[in-house]
């Protein structure tokens, strides 16, 4: 199969997804690692669905997936990065704003990425090498400076000492950029920076599921996307991630490193 062939048959499957997330109605949330940090039966459900749809429709490819501790090697060969719900918090308070998540990964290096916003109707997606889109319109990120950007960010609330550093660089920053906004979904951040939404986006500490798939739609959207040093992100374990039009970022990234 040709990666256009594959990218046609993903976004179905992916819109199913979606739809059957936002027909949902959680009635009970767990907590996994903590209480800031939680998952329903239908984080668990989605997934499902998507593993199994998505491994019919490419057997050769591994799979890891946020729940169910789906891991795999990611660096060799197919492998799709899935999160079911991006975004669980706010699926569960019902603030409307959450996505299903898919990368494919060939070799270490994403391919395809879809991030999809059922309630938006805003389907975000990008093959490497041909640009990105949400739904049919080609999309590009901010170029501005930081000061004339919103900036949005993830709290790392499940990480004390992460979440009040959070708090020094938003109080510092909340004076010096035209807004700040923190949303909740870090695949939904990640593809906002991608079309210029914010010129930046940050957040100390994510995993690989949240933002394969906007990797790749914010770097074919002409941005970058690094850990908070400026350094390359990684597939195989969590990080730090600012995401966005490049002179922002590497303003941001400066900013941070003042702010330890
Ligand atoms: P989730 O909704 O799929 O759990 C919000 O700041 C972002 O942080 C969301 O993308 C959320 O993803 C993610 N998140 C929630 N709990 C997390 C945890 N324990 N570690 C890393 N990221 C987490
Ligand atoms: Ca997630």
């Amino acid at each position: 199969m040709t990666l256009h062939e594959i990218r046609a048959a993903m976004e179905p499957i992916v819109r199913r997804a979606g739809a059957y997330v936002k027909s949902a109605v959680p009635v009970h949330a767990n907590e996994k690692s903590g209480h800031a940090d939680l998952v329903t039966e239908y984080d668990v459900n989605t997934q499902r669905m998507l593993v199994r749809e998505l491994t019919a429709l490419l057997p050769e490819a591994n799979v890891m997936g946020e729940e169910e501790h789906l891991s795999c090697d990611v660096t060799k060969g197919y492998c799709f990065i899935i999160d079911p719900i991006d975004g669980t918090t706010n699926f569960v308070m019902g603030f409307n704003h959450s996505a299903v998540s898919v990368a494919l990964l060939l070799d270490g290096e994403p391919v395809i990425g879809m991030v999809y916003n059922p309630w938006a109707e805003e389907f975000y997606s990008a093959v490497r090498g041909e640009g990105a889109f949400c739904n049919d319109t080609p999309i590009s990120v901010r170029n501005a400076p930081l000061r004339e950007c919103a900036v949005t960010f993830g709290t790392a609330a499940y990480y004390p000492p992460l979440a009040h550093r959070t708090a020094r660089v938003v109080d510092r920053l909340i004076t010096e950029v035209v807004a700040i906004r923190s949303l909740g979904s870090g695949a939904l951040d990640v593809c906002d920076s991608a079309r210029g939404r914010c010129g930046v986006y940050f957040e100390f500490r994510l995993c690989p599921w949240d933002y394969a798939a906007g990797s790749l739609i914010v770097t074919e959207a002409g941005g970058q996307i690094t850990d908070e040093h400026g350094n390359p992100i990684s597939y195989t374990t969590p990080g730090s991630i600012v995401s966005g039009g490049k002179q922002a970022c590497r303003e941001l990234i400066d900013l941070l490193r003042q702010i330890p």
